[in-house]
């Protein structure tokens, strides 16, 4: 079982810099900030943030990896082989990255072992493996001026990747980011949430023992608008991978539109999870729960908006009740805890407020809804039933342990209120009839759409949304064609 003083050390100990050109710099740039544990309300460690300045180290650094450096003249396959050396020290360290993660971010020892760390070590040796096989294609032409020509094009790094991450899940959204980008040739720059930035720091450890030459990962850490702002608007930076809010998302998005860089926006959802009348009862109520209330609810891809058959829908609800009551939210160091506390005090204000909102506009409150009697940032599991799609608490993003259930009649009812949303990320269809699952799954407008289960955390699938959501897709082959640029050769014979 880990242990919270293990934890605690080990944030204690770790550097607190920014990490440039291979280094920990020595010394306080400009502010700092506290991390806080979200269970205790206490400060874990004080962490430099990145200013103006280190920012512009950091790209100029990275910029002399790619364009001058012994990163940028590295043959793939020995990309190949440091990104493999880096996901073993992870691998090696996996309970200490287990450990800041349940400290840093407040979800129960668990996930992170069986998730997020292990999609870390995998999201790096997945891309490990695409970094020698990026190739282009030799394509015949019609020749120029009578004679004939080799056309052919290369797969090139598309330049300094900025990656800015979020606070649910920083280490595996963090590779996600990293790794195909670090494949693909470029050099990174890391900019870890405020909120959540410990892991980040280990990582930066970790990759100078790998040996990643100078330059090609540093990480920033450092508050949005001030590190986050200045790297995204940073003109050395040639693209932006981002995973957070709406809000966040369009500046970042107007910021890049200077100069047209291109952007890979993952903005969140509020994902449909489809109940029909024909699915299995217990398999879809396990589902439902898992969707809504792991990582407390704050997942992007968290099944928010609980569609339910009219038929079945009293025995659902009555079934999800009982799943969100066997639900034991605690310190994510206690063995017995299944669900852990939320970021921070503001994020805790943001879901207090959606809940009191949907007892104003009508749901009917069938369990959940108040803070549990302890200190830390925690909300009970808490659901609302015969809800509308309309209602505030069906549109928004709650990013919280906070289901809303909406009942449907027919199959066409259930794709339309899915798809009567502002968001387009995930979506599951719970069913025993496959012929339905298929023909909806090309109806309901999602990234992924997954039936009877959750879609496997594994990096070969591409993930990714629409409208608010954002656009662009992470992971398998399009996220790393995300990272590099098209170039086209003709030769005249
Ligand atoms: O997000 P922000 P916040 C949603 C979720 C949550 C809400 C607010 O609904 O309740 O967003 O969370 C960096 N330039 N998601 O305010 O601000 C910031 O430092 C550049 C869903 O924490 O988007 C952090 O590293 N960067 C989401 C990252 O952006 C800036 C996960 C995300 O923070 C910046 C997180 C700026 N001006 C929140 N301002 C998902 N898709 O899963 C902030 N940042």
């Amino acid at each position: 079982m880990p242990q919270r003083s293990v934890a605690e050390n080990l944030a204690r100990d770790l550097p607190t810099t920014p990490f440039v050109a291979g280094r920990f710099e020595s010394g306080p740039s400009s502010q700092s900030f506290d991390v806080i544990d979200p269970v205790t309300e206490k400060v874990l460690t004080t962490v430099v943030e990145a200013d103006g300045d280190t920012v512009d180290r950091a790209v100029a650094s990275a910029r002399r990896a790619l364009d001058e450096g012994e990163w940028g003249r590295m043959d793939g396959a020995a990309r190949g082989e440091l990104l493999h050396a880096f996901a073993q020290l992870i691998q090696d360290r996996a309970d200490a990255f287990a450990d800041l993660e349940s400290l840093d971010v407040g979800k129960p020892g668990i996930e992170p072992r069986v998730i997020d760390l292990p999609q870390t070590v995998a999201t790096l040796r997945h891309y490990a493996g695409w970094a020698d096989k990026l190739t282009g294609q030799s394509i015949p032409t019609s020749g120029y001026q009578g004679r004939a020509t080799l056309s052919y094009t290369l797969r090139q790094p598309i330049g300094v990747v900025a990656a800015i991450t979020p606070w649910n899940s920083p280490t595996m959204i963090g590779a996600w980011k990293i790794a195909p980008a670090l494949a693909a040739g470029c050099p990174v720059i890391l900019k870890p949430p405020e909120d959540a930035p410990l892991t980040s720091l280990l990582l930066a450890q970790l990759a100078a023992e790998a040996g990643f030459p100078a330059g090609a990962f540093n990480v920033l850490p450092g508050r949005g608008p001030v590190t986050g702002q200045r790297l995204v608007e940073h003109p050395g930076i040639d693209k932006i991978s981002f995973t957070g809010s709406p809000e966040t998302g369009y500046r970042v998005a107007i910021a890049a539109a200077k100069g047209f860089r291109p952007t890979t926006l993952e903005l969140g959802g509020k994902s449909p999870q489809i109940v029909f009348a024909d699915a299995d009862p217990d398999a879809a109520a396990n589902g439902v729960a898992l969707g809504i209330f792991a990582n407390q609810g704050e997942v992007c891809a968290a099944g928010s908006r609980i569609l339910v058959a009219r038929a079945v829908y009293d025995e659902f609800v009555e079934r999800l009740a009982e799943r969100a009551a066997a639900v034991v939210p605690g310190d994510p160091f206690d063995s017995d805890t299944t669900m852990g506390a939320l970021i921070n005090a503001r994020q805790l204000e943001r879901v207090l407020r959606y809940i009191r909102l949907g007892c104003e506009e009508g749901a009917r409150l069938v369990t959940g809804g108040a803070q549990p009697d302890r200190p830390g940032y925690f909300v009970q599991p808490t659901l609302f039933a015969d809800a509308s799609n309309t209602m505030t608490i069906a549109r928004e993003e709650i990013f919280g342990p906070v289901g809303t259930i909406i009942a449907f009649e027919d199959d066409d009812e259930a794709v339309a209120l899915a798809n009567d949303s502002d968001y387009a990320l995930a979506a599951t269809l719970w069913t025993a009839d496959l012929s339905r699952a298929h023909t909806l799954a090309r109806r309901v407008n999602a990234g992924a759409v997954a039936v009877n289960g959750w879609s496997p955390l594994d990096p070969r699938l591409p993930w990714g949304g629409a409208k608010l959501s954002g656009h662009g897709r992470e992971l398998g082959q399009a996220g790393i064609e995300a990272n590099t640029s098209l170039k086209t050769v003709t030769v005249v014979l």
